[in-house]
């Protein structure tokens, strides 16, 4: 995926005018948008071909799949026939559920991003001690995209070691979670960012700002 500026827009707004709005003043900036549950609950699933369509801009949708294979095909299918080019899909469900993500990438010659380990303070409970091992089945299954945090430099500088310099690792948490865009540019392939673009008053400046940094 071309990811301009490396930047990809977290475009969680829950109003289809206001999500027109923010695309309409990044798009000098940005190509990439990642749509997730608050802007597809509050607009449904049209929402995706709306945005594609108005600004040309490759769409990954955030649902962050975490259920058995079948019912994980099924996710996958709606999503891909909905637009998306690509689905964000967890990693610690295992490689029976992330392959039914995968095949249906494949079937629909879209792509999926593997979350390995969530950048807020929770993901240490749990998530943090299995990312690695999530990151190494996602190589050995053959996926080239990757999920990984700017809120941990160390936990993404690992993760990039696992899945090698050819991957792709976009990672969130720039911005109101404390990362640092260029240093996570360091090891990362693009950065996500949310709330300081879409709740900026200029957030046209805010991207430029994101960008020259
Ligand atoms: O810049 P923010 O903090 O307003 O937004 C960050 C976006 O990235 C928001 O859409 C989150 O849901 C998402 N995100 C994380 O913040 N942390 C993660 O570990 C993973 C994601 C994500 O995009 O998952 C794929």
């Amino acid at each position: 995926m071309n990811i301009k500026n490396n930047l990809i827009l977290a475009l969680d707004v829950t109003n289809k005018d206001k999500a027109i709005e923010i695309c309409k003043e990044v798009s000098p900036y940005i190509n990439t948008i990642k749509i997730g549950y608050p802007l597809t609950l509050a607009e449904g699933l049209e929402i995706i071909k709306i945005i594609k369509d108005e600004f040309g801009a490759n769409i990954i949708c955030d649902y962050k799949v975490a259920d058995i294979d079948a019912t994980n095909s099924k996710i996958c299918d709606l999503t891909f026939d909905a637009g998306a080019d690509a689905i964000i899909c967890h990693g610690f469900v295992g490689s029976d559920s992330v392959q039914a993500c995968l095949d249906s990438a494949n079937k629909h010659e879209k792509e999926i991003f593997l979350l390995t380990e969530m950048s807020h303070p929770g993901a240490k409970m749990f998530l943090q001690k299995d990312a690695e091992a999530i990151a190494k089945m996602g190589v050995d299954m053959g996926i080239t995209n990757y999920v990984a945090p700017a809120t941990r430099l160390d936990r993404l500088s690992e993760i990039r070691n696992i899945v090698g310099d050819d991957a792709c690792i976009i990672s969130p948490g720039v911005g109101k979670q404390g990362g640092d865009a260029k240093k996570t540019l360091e090891f990362a392939s693009a950065i996500i960012v949310g709330r300081s673009i879409y709740e900026s008053d200029n957030p046209a400046l805010a991207c430029e700002k994101i960008i020259k940094d």
